[in-house]
């Protein structure tokens, strides 16, 4: 499903719409720029995280043309429940969205600012078993969002992960890496203050099935280490950038969580 497409000429977002129908004139499209004046301030219940601060136990990181992908292949799921989701939700992979230089690359904009990186840990409704059957639904997925600031320091967190990174730097590599770090590991460690809004996945087919949580504080991250994902390849040529464009908002509410 939604494998080929790209991010420039006629492969890029402009174009999606003519083979993936989705991406074409919906009203709940992401990412989206937020405005702090048009946001709802709301108090949803506490996020639950379950086994986000645990080892991964055998993972799977791969280039699937469009990002750096990675997936459990063996060991406990993470899941979360709580804030604006109403059942539980089970990991299913992360993966990056970035830029050509360290002044773009996000794909969510906070006040028309954009982020020189993005993480997506995306997760799907337990109740409809499987990310490809959540995909029919409008509660089928959440993604956990979080943007990064570039800082002098080196992120020492991301170190063993960016170690891995040039082993798929070509096109469909794929490299299994046993014992690995938790997802807690990828993220801020406070993440009580968040906006959610409801959209859709940012690449084809762009299925309007996403509650999307993007967290208010970033990720410290070194300008080597964000240039790190610009030595990726795609389909065609450098992937030195993913990012989709900022969709309308349309009549949306954004809400921003105060704890
Ligand atoms: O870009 C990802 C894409 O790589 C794929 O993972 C898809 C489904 O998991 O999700 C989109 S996104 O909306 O999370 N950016
Ligand atoms: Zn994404």
């Amino acid at each position: 499903y939604g494998q080929d497409f790209g991010y420039d000429g006629n492969t890029g977002p402009d174009f999606w719409g003519l083979k993936y129908q989705g991406c074409n004139g919906g009203k709940l499209q992401s990412p989206i720029d937020i405005e702090l004046n048009n946001v709802t301030e709301k108090e949803f219940p506490p996020l639950v995280f379950q086994h986000f601060d645990e080892p991964l136990e055998t993972v799977k990181l791969e280039n699937n043309g469009h990002t750096a992908l990675l997936s459990i292949k063996q060991g406990k799921i993470p899941n979360v429940r709580g804030g604006p989701l109403n059942e539980t939700y089970n990991f299913s992979q992360l993966h990056f969205h970035w830029g050509r230089t360290d002044d773009e690359g996000s794909e969510n904009l906070v006040n028309n600012q954009s982020f020189p990186l993005e993480l997506h840990m995306v997760l799907y409704n337990t109740k409809y078993g499987n990310f490809s059957n959540a995909l029919y639904y409008d509660d089928g997925l959440t993604v956990l969002s979080f943007l990064y600031h570039k800082t002098i320091k080196q992120n020492q967190h991301y170190q063993k992960f960016e170690r891995e990174l040039p082993a798929v730097e070509n096109l469909n590599a794929t490299v299994d890496i046993i014992g690995f770090v938790s997802l807690d590991n990828f993220t801020t460690t406070d993440r009580n203050e968040y906006f959610t809004y409801k959209g859709s996945l940012t690449t084809p087919p762009c299925s309007e099935v996403v509650t999307w949580l993007e967290f208010i504080n970033t990720i410290p991250l070194s300008h080597e280490q964000i240039q790190e994902f610009r030595f990726l390849s795609g389909a065609r040529g450098k992937l030195n950038h993913n990012f989709r464009p900022a969709q309308a908002r349309n009549d949306r509410s954004v809400y921003m969580n105060i704890p």
